[in-house]
C-alpha cells in the first residue's frame, strides 16, 4: 500500500516538475531537524505535521511563523530541512523565509497549491496539493490537502527510518481511505451547523478549545472565525485557558471544543468541566456515540471516528462551515474579506 501510495505521490509531484518525495526521502530520513516555515493557515497544517512528524517519524520538528523568521536571526545548517507550506506560493515572508534558509545552505521543501508559483520554484524540491483553486481569499480546501501530504511524508519518513511500526503503518493507510467518505459525512452537518450558526452570529468574541492533534485546529477554526465574520477569536491548547482566557469565560462567551476520542480526551473532559462551571456556551465537536461531553454541551456536533493522527482532515470541516455561515448571516463576502489579500505580497 505504501508503495502504491508514494508511487502516485510520485507521479503527481513528477508530473508537475518539482523533484518529488521520492528523491527527497533519504535527506528526510536522515534530518536532524525539520524547520517549517508558513503564515496563516499553511502554519496551522506546519504545527499538525509537527505532532504528526515527531510523532511517527521520531524526528524533531520547528513550526516557524514566517513572517517573523528572518528577524530573530535563526540558528540554520546544511543539515536542515526546511518544509515551506504556501496555497498561493506567492506569500512574500515565506519566500523571504525560504530564501534566508536556503542561503545558509538548508535544503528546501515547497508544499504549495499553485503550479509554478514562486515559493514552489524557488524550492529543491517538493509536492504540489493539487486543491484545485482556492475560490475565496480564505484557505479552506488547501488546509486539507496540505495536510494530506505531510501526513503521507511523516508515515513514509516514519516507515523508512523504523519509527513507524509495519502493523500501524498498515492501519493509518487503510483508514486514510476512508477519510474522503468520512468528509462527505462531516459535509452533512450542514444544516446541523447552521442552526448554531443562527445562535452565535451576534457573538463579539469566541474561544476555541483542542488539545493534541486537535490543538492546531483550534487555531484554524478561530482564525476562519476571524478572517471571514469580524468576531475576535482566539484559539488555544485546551489546558492553556487556566493560564489568563478563563477570565474571559461567561454566560456570553462561546467557547467551541475540539474533544474527540483520542489520547488526551480525559484531560479535555476536565476543560469542558470549567467552561461549565462558569457559564460558558459550550459548542462541543466530538466523535459519533460519545456521551460524557455532549452530557455537558449546549451543542454537541458529531463527526466520525478516525485515527487521531488523522483527525485534523475532519475535525476542521464544522469549523469552516460554522465561520462560513455566521459570515453570511452577518451580510459579509465571505469570498473577499476586507484588508485581506489572497497572496500577500509585501
Ligand atoms: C497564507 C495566508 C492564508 C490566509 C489568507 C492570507 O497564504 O495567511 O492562510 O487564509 O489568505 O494568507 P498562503 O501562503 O498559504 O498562500
Amino acid at each position: 500500500i505504501l508503495d502504491s501510495m508514494r508511487g502516485r505521490m510520485i507521479a503527481e509531484s513528477n508530473h508537475m516538475m518539482m523533484a518529488g518525495i521520492r528523491e527527497f526521502e533519504n535527506k528526510f530520513v536522515n534530518a536532524d531537524r525539520i524547520l517549517i516555515v508558513a503564515c496563516g493557515t499553511s502554519w496551522h497544517a506546519g504545527l499538525v505535521a509537527e505532532y504528526l512528524i515527531e510523532d511517527l517519524a521520531r524526528i524533531p520538528v520547528e513550526v516557524e511563523y514566517a513572517s517573523e523568521f528572518r528577524y530573530r536571526n535563526p540558528i540554520i545548517t546544511e543539515k536542515d530541512i526546511v518544509i515551506a507550506i504556501s496555497q498561493s506560493g506567492e506569500t512574500a515572508d515565506t519566500l523571504a523565509a525560504l530564501e534566508l534558509a536556503k542561503a545558509k545552505g538548508a535544503t528546501i521543501f515547497g508544499i504549495c497549491n499553485v503550479v509554478g508559483s514562486s515559493i514552489a520554484r524557488a524550492t529543491d524540491a517538493g509536492a504540489y496539493t493539487h486543491a484545485g483553486p482556492e475560490i475565496g481569499v480564505a484557505s479552506t480546501k488547501a488546509f486539507t490537502a496540505q495536510v494530506t501530504v505531510l501526513t503521507l511524508i511523516a508515515m513514509i519518513i516514519g516507515s523508512k527510518r523504523g519509527t513507524l511500526e509495519t502493523t500501524k503503518l498498515h492501519e493509518l493507510m487503510v483508514e486514510l481511505e476512508t477519510i474522503p467518505a468520512k468528509v462527505e459525512q462531516a459535509l452533512k452537518l450542514n444544516d446541523q451547523i447552521v442552526e448554531i450558526a443562527e445562535q452565535y452570529k451576534d457573538a463579539t468574541n469566541c474561544i476555541y478549545l483542542g488539545r493534541g492533534y486537535n490543538f492546531p485546529v483550534a487555531l484554524e477554526g478561530a482564525l476562519k472565525l476571524k478572517e471571514i465574520s469580524y468576531i475576535h477569536a482566539e484559539g488555544y491548547p485546551a489546558a492553556e485557558m487556566k493560564h489568563g482566557p478563563i477570565a474571559l469565560i461567561d454566560e456570553q462567551m462561546p467557547v467551541v471544543v475540539i474533544a474527540t476520542k483520542d489520547s488526551s480526551y480525559e484531560k479535555i473532559v476536565s476543560n469542558v468541566q470549567e467552561v461549565k462551571a462558569r457559564k460558558g456556551k459550550i459548542i462541543a465537536i466530538v466523535t459519533e456515540g460519545d456521551t460524557t461531553i455532549p452530557a455537558m454541551a449546549d451543542h454537541v456536533v458529531e463527526i466520525p471516528e478516525t485515527s487521531e493522527h488523522l483527525m485534523p482532515l475532519l475535525s476542521v470541516i464544522p469549523l469552516q462551515l460554522l465561520s462560513y455561515h455566521i459570515a453570511v448571516m452577518r451580510g459579509c463576502n465571505v469570498d473577499q474579506p476586507r484588508n485581506l489579500a489572497k497572496s500577500v505580497t509585501v
